[in-house]
């Protein structure tokens, strides 16, 4: 195969030259081709039984998590790349690559991948082709990426595509690159195989460059969920969430709700990443660029997420997780049995560490979730009431509070701040500044980021409302607060509420909060102090946190939107006026 696109031809040409892989294949997506790909040494079959058409994979031990710190967005001004990245000069970097890229495919076969992000033919959906030497990312593009033979015709007929280059190289952390050429629409990435920094649609183009795109273009792309929550009267919400890596967005977007909420459903449309643009009726209209899930495999389990638990049995991926006896994939909270091997093909022991890696992964078709929303492929998307922000706090923010108006909105997603997880390899379980959940995603100066945010305001008086959560509050001994999981959609129902001016709020400094009786406790086991610590305010911290924020945005000097500095004095205004009247 090849194609009428002259451009794409020649860089295949090209990358072909540099990397001189023994053979070419262009991916069709058939299902033919993906029973190739699974076949290959990447891949181990599963349990054919219990687990049909699943395939293991075990990644090198070094390679298993994001690696912020080889992460560079390359442009020729650092500026544009802001505080908030690595940078890297674009010459420099293409140096640097160019000796890496050389011969790196010898022996090996290139794919080449034309993949499409968003439904097919979608106005918000934009096209790439990414190169590799893996089949184990051929195969995960399938699932993850509308890819092959479909998305060609589209970059045939638009002539727009970016290009991003993959090589697992040697895998080694020093020799490992994931570089962003935004001003180019180019991704080079060289030395791991681990899915994001490997499947080049996810992270590298549907967040990194699709934001750079985003801001030209005057859209969204956004590390958020997107989930439709359909009330007893039959009337669907649409709600997007942006939480950091590994804070429950697969969980959330699943959710199943409790027995005690007779009537309601919930419909998932992504659980990543969302795109997000005006309509003609000034509403933000969303679609998940992706169409499988990437999700992490410890803890999800059938009390945390039994959605996830029945799209897992078939057709799906699963890489470094622990495996039975009878080889089924099995990770820490899926059952109460004990695996026979660890994630790295050693017998089982718990005193050498748990049975799967944490930030083990399973990759399966969106279309497999019992709660798939029928609306997922819709051209137009879906239309967003909510937007909420939430990072994993053990102290500090209240369960749930809602942000005054849009500017203050920006404001709430520019100071979340989340305790670290595995999904980096970085120490976890550190307080670190996430604005929007997009630290390591956002493409281009975080300052620029909050004044393209902020545009918004004057485009539409019909945006959604801005909330912000906290599901991970612990008391004094360290306990959870908040039951969590399928409870949280008590919380998602004072926001749909609140988003049809059908409950009233307490106006606080950090912005309108529930009365701990406005929030629907019907069967739920918490006691009432508990409800009522989770919905205060406590002055005192958080006007040291807003001084943490102002820090923070100094980073940024003049970059930074005035808007936002104001949104920011006010609130402490608020708060310091509070702490005079005690
Ligand atoms: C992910 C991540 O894999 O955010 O989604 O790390
Ligand atoms: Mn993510």
């Amino acid at each position: 195969m090849s194609t009428t696109n002259q451009a794409l031809q020649d860089w295949v040409t090209e990358v072909a030259h540099l990397t001189k892989p023994a053979r070419i294949h262009w991916c069709d997506g058939s299902q033919e081709e993906y029973q190739k790909l699974v076949r290959s040494s990447d891949f181990m079959p599963l349990n054919p039984e219990t687990h049909p058409d699943c395939y293991y994979h075990r990644s090198d031990p070094t390679d298993v998590a994001r690696t912020e710190h080889l992460t560079f967005i390359c442009t020729r001004n650092p500026e544009e790349a802001g505080p908030n990245n690595y940078w890297m000069d674009p010459a420099e970097a293409n140096e640097k690559l160019e000796a890496l890229f050389a011969g790196c495919m010898r022996g090996r076969t290139m794919f080449v991948i034309p993949y499409c992000m968003g439904p097919l033919g979608s106005p918000l959906s934009r096209y790439g082709v990414e190169i590799t030497d893996s089949p184990y990312v051929a195969a995960n593009m399938r699932i993850m990426t509308r890819m092959g033979s479909g998305a060609l015709k589209y970059i045939e007929e638009q002539g727009q595509f970016v290009k991003a280059l993959h090589s697992l190289g040697d895998l080694s952390p020093d020799r490992r690159f994931i570089m962003h050429f935004p001003e180019e629409s180019t991704i080079k990435s060289i030395g791991s195989g681990y899915g994001g920094n490997a499947l080049l649609g996810k992270k590298c183009h549907a967040l990194r460059l699709g934001s750079w795109q985003a801001r030209e273009q005057g859209w969204l792309a956004e590390h958020m969920l997107i989930v439709g929550i359909e009330n007893p009267q039959g009337e669907t919400h649409y709600v997007a969430a942006a939480f950091p890596s590994a804070c429950g967005k697969t969980n959330l977007a699943m959710l199943i709700p409790p027995e005690t909420m007779p009537g309601y459903k919930v419909w998932t449309v992504g659980d990543d990443i969302a795109w997000m643009r005006l309509g003609e009726d000034g509403r933000l209209w969303a679609i998940n660029p992706e169409a499988g899930y990437f999700g992490v495999a410890p803890g999800t389990g059938p009390k945390t997420n039994a959605n996830a638990v029945a799209m897992l049995n078939r057709n799906a991926i699963f890489t470094n997780v622990g495996l039975t006896e009878d080889n089924r994939p099995w990770w820490e909270g899926l059952s109460d049995e004990s695996p026979k091997y660890d994630w790295r093909g050693t017998l089982y022991n718990p005193d050498k560490g748990p049975a799967a890696q944490p930030n083990s992964r399973f990759t399966v078709p969106s279309k497999q979730c019992p709660s798939y929303s029928p609306h997922s492929e819709d051209l137009s998307g879906v239309p967003i009431s909510a937007i909420v922000f939430g990072g994993r706090r053990a102290k500090l923010a209240p369960l749930v509070y809602q942000a005054k108006d849009w500017n203050h909105g920006v404001l709430v997603g520019a100071g979340m701040a989340s305790e670290t997880t595995a999904a980096a390899t970085a120490a976890v379980g550190v307080v670190r500044r996430d604005p929007m959940a997009m630290k390591p995603f956002c493409g281009y100066n975080y300052a620029d980021y909050w004044a393209h945010w902020l545009s918004f305001a004057e485009k539409s008086d019909k945006l959604p409302k801005v909330f912000h959560v906290n599901w991970f509050r612990q008391d004094d001994n360290g306990k959870f607060m908040w039951p969590g999981f399928g409870e949280n959609l008590r919380v998602l129902e004072w926001i749909v509420k609140r988003c049809q001016d059908q409950v009233a709020a307490v106006d606080t400094p950090i912005g309108y909060m529930p009365r701990p009786e406005d929030i629907n406790t019907n069967g739920l086991k918490i006691a009432e102090d508990s409800l009522q610590t989770l919905l205060s305010v406590d002055t005192a911290n958080w006007l040291s946190e807003m001084g943490d924020i102002r820090k923070y945005f100094a980073d940024f000097g003049g970059r930074m939107p005035q808007t936002l500095l104001d949104e920011l004095a006010k609130v402490i205004a608020s708060l310091e006026s509070e702490t005079a009247t005690a």
